[in-house]
């Protein structure tokens, strides 16, 4: 008997509707279908963090009739696939002859044509429904139980997080949806960080806990407004003990994944002047004491409180920030964060692969401002689990509102500002009628 030949096509979809199972009908018509389960790595960088994890989403298309096998597709690339398993037939719909997939559906006609495999596409119907069901997950995602969970989930799901500075309902908008597409992948940051460098910087006001928790969560709740990925909040020293207690709280219940405080005491004043201000680190009883007392305070499961450890910006050795570093976790610290105002990061490197000597869990932060030339691969490669893009909207927002501000005062007139400016069609089309 002849063989029937090897239908392949993979889904990232988590929701099963009529227009699957219909395309589903087709391809199993052309042969045996082997269905490719896009990993959650994969969907997370390429539409949203997927409401059904990878072993969920095989166990709905093993259950599919038609379906003969489930793999899983690993990259949005098919290229390991089609070299495994190579299939007579792909099946796609049509809409990836446009767009940023262009490049995977040429990759995917080149390798066909190495063996004479082929592509079949069925119309892409623009399906309502389905994005009426994706509106309400999405509106889903940033209900505060959901947001909080997501990034102790990313994070076991990705090993690397991402994180980039928001101020603002604008600047959260950015974080949320800037999306580059490089040889068929989608890159996108994974969660906000509610810097107190930029949340002070937009207020006008110096990075001194200065602008009070008060307006601090005002901030927050401009960003959770408008966006739905997980939060990781500035908390600076994390205050008195007794009012961090409450600041825990507070977050959790706003739906804040992670706070991160930093083992200063009294007047705090900004990292990156490392030594050129007077700063106090705080004592490691003094500091696990209040670590202690948020995990004690909070009430969920899935929030975490990262000790953030200032030895080798205040010089204080290697050594100290190590041993800070153990007992921060004893105390029930979730992740550490380490900081340093060097561009060279052999300090950081040296911190990490100490500290994973001990520790292969704790999640690690680091904030690389000053040491910029570590790639992300790099820092995974050694151990980090959340790379924190601190102030780069502040840093870039400011200088051009300065230089417009300038233009026009040297112009007598707008025309020339508007040359470096957004269009206004394009500024109208950057916030959402609707969420
Ligand atoms: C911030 O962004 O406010 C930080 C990171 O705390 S740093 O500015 O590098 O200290
Ligand atoms: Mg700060």
């Amino acid at each position: 008997m002849k063989k029937k030949p090897v239908v392949y096509l993979s889904f990232s979809t988590d929701i099963v509707h009529s227009g699957h199972l219909a395309i589903l009908h087709k391809a199993a018509e052309l042969g045996e279908v082997t269905v490719g389960v896009v990993s959650d790595n994969a969907v997370a960088s390429f539409k949203r963090y997927p409401l059904l994890p990878y072993g969920e989403r095989k166990a709905l298309f093993e259950n599919l009739k038609g379906v003969a096998h489930v793999i899983c597709q690993d990259t949005l690339s098919y290229r390991s696939v089609i070299e495994k398993l190579h299939p007579d037939i792909i099946v796609h719909g049509d809409d990836w002859k446009q767009g940023f997939q262009k490049p995977l559906r040429d990759e995917v006609q080149t390798l066909l044509a190495e063996y004479g495999g082929r592509l079949v596409e069925f119309p892409y119907t623009d399906d309502r429904e389905l994005k009426a069901i994706e509106n309400r997950s999405r509106a889903d995602a940033a209900i505060p139980d959901v947001r909080r969970a997501r990034l102790k989930k990313l994070l076991s799901m990705k090993g690397l997080v991402t994180a980039i500075e928001a101020h603002s309902g604008i600047t959260g908008l950015i974080a949320e949806k800037t999306v580059v597409y490089q040889k068929g992948q989608a890159r996108q940051f994974d969660a906000m960080w509610i810097s107190s460098l930029c949340d002070s910087t937009a207020k006008g006001k110096p990075d001194i806990e200065l602008v009070d928790m008060t307006s601090r969560f005002r901030t927050i709740d401009d960003i959770m407004e408008v966006t739905t990925k997980p939060i990781i909040f500035d908390g600076d020293t994390g205050g008195l003990t007794e009012h961090f207690v409450y600041t825990v709280r507070s977050l959790e219940r706003m739906g804040v994944s992670m706070v991160i405080i930093e083992d200063k005491t009294g007047l705090k004043k900004n990292s990156l002047f490392g030594t050129e201000v007077q700063q106090i680190q705080d004592s490691i009883e003094n500091f696990s004491a209040k670590i202690a007392a948020g995990k004690k305070a909070q009430k969920t499961k899935d929030f975490m409180i990262c000790a953030r450890i200032e030895s080798l910006i205040l010089e204080q050795g290697m050594t100290d920030a190590l041993e800070r570093a153990t007992a921060f976790v004893e105390a029930g610290a979730d992740a550490i964060m380490i900081h340093s105002r060097k561009k060279d990061p052999a300090e950081i490197f040296e911190f990490v692969e100490k500290f994973r000597a001990k520790d292969i869990i704790t999640p690690l932060v680091v904030v690389p401002t000053s040491f910029n030339e570590v790639t992300e691969e790099e820092f995974k490669a050694r151990g980090v689990n959340i790379v924190i893009y601190a102030n780069q909207l502040t840093r870039t927002g400011f200088p051009a509102m300065q230089n417009a501000a300038k233009l026009i005062l040297e112009s007598h007139r707008g025309k020339e500002c508007d040359e470096i400016c957004m269009p206004i069609k394009d500024i109208i089309r950057l916030i959402p009628e609707e969420m």
